[in-house]
């Protein structure tokens, strides 16, 4: 028993949280989509405001850490509404990617565009790209039934890049290697049962795995579910949950590899709940970033992410 117990201990160590959700609190942040460029993992989320009561977000801020323990505020990066001629309001869930030395930020506005800002360094300033936004509801081959929101962009390892989008629909471009326009039109991913929105590529041990909000289903708040295949561009094969539901209703995650570990990155309401006093209603458009380890089973399936310091 001794012996065994000496032998766990430094393993227990090298796994002890370095972080306390919610991991940022100066200001509400959501939908956080998390990149490794060199050696610093930065987030790129959506930020609400103060007092928000809807979702009437217009500018992003970048976080960054290097060692998982602190996360600081890289500042303003791009403000959607006001650096750009075309975009109104709703500048949700963005998402951002290097190529040749440059930074890519794909933002969602008005429900119904997708706009592409570009920076040559990972913080920004951003300046749109385009001067109009870089694909729409209405450009040909998307389907899209609600809202037109929530982009991720992922490079495969051959160097193609493919933009992932919508609500209730996936859609997908294959971008040009200038990353600010893309091939062909837009065309439908299959196989992501229940999704609804937040939708997030990533590749592991060669497999392709597509991860999501799957909304409120059977009267349940949001999960993150996930599918899986052997194509970016599918077909996909559901395979379960991920994520419980979150005291935000919304439910929106990304998953990255940072210094050999797994992580999921998500959003709650928990910062605005203790800030709001007992017998109030709590806003649910004030959220806040936290992350916990994600794990996948020995077959490649994801096992279900442990929450800490996350209430419902
Ligand atoms: O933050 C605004 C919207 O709420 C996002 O675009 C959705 O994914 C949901 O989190």
């Amino acid at each position: 028993m001794k012996k065994l117990s000496i032998f766990l201990l430094p393993a227990m160590i090298s796994c002890a949280q370095t972080w306390t959700n919610p991991i940022i609190t100066e200001i509400y942040t959501a939908d956080p989509s998390a990149r490794v460029f060199g050696n610093t993992l930065y987030i790129y989320p959506s930020h609400d405001k103060d007092d928000a009561f809807t979702f009437n977000m217009e500018d992003y801020y970048v976080f960054s850490t290097t060692d998982m323990k602190n996360f600081k505020n890289c500042g303003l990066a791009f403000d959607a509404i006001k650096e750009t001629s075309w975009a109104h309001g709703q500048a949700w869930a963005p998402d951002c990617i290097e190529r040749n030395g440059k930074y890519y930020l794909y933002y969602p506005t008005d429900k119904k565009h997708i706009g592409v800002a570009v920076s040559d360094s990972p913080t920004g300033p951003f300046k749109d790209a385009l001067g109009h936004p870089l694909l729409s509801i209405d450009s040909p081959g998307v389907y899209c039934n609600r809202d037109f929101i929530d982009p991720c962009v992922f490079i495969d390892d051959d160097g193609q890049a493919y933009l992932y989008v919508g609500q209730n629909t996936v859609c997908c471009v294959k971008l040009n290697e200038d990353m600010i326009s893309y091939e062909g039109e837009a065309f439908i991913i299959e196989g992501c049962d229940e999704f609804f929105e937040a939708i997030w590529m990533h590749k592991y041990r060669g497999k392709y795995y597509l991860s999501y909000s799957n909304g409120t289903w059977n009267g349940e708040q949001p999960q993150i579910a996930y599918a899986m295949s052997d194509s970016p561009t599918g077909p996909f094969e559901y395979k379960g949950i991920i994520l419980d539901p979150v005291s935000s209703g919304t439910n929106h995650h990304s998953i990255v590899k940072y210094k050999g570990k797994w992580y999921i990155f998500y959003h709650n309401a928990e910062l605005s709940r203790s800030r709001t006093p007992a017998g109030q209603r709590y806003s649910t458009v004030r959220r806040s970033v936290c992350v916990d380890r994600l794990y996948y089973n020995p077959d490649g399936t994801i096992k279900p992410v442990v929450m800490t310091g996350a209430g419902r």
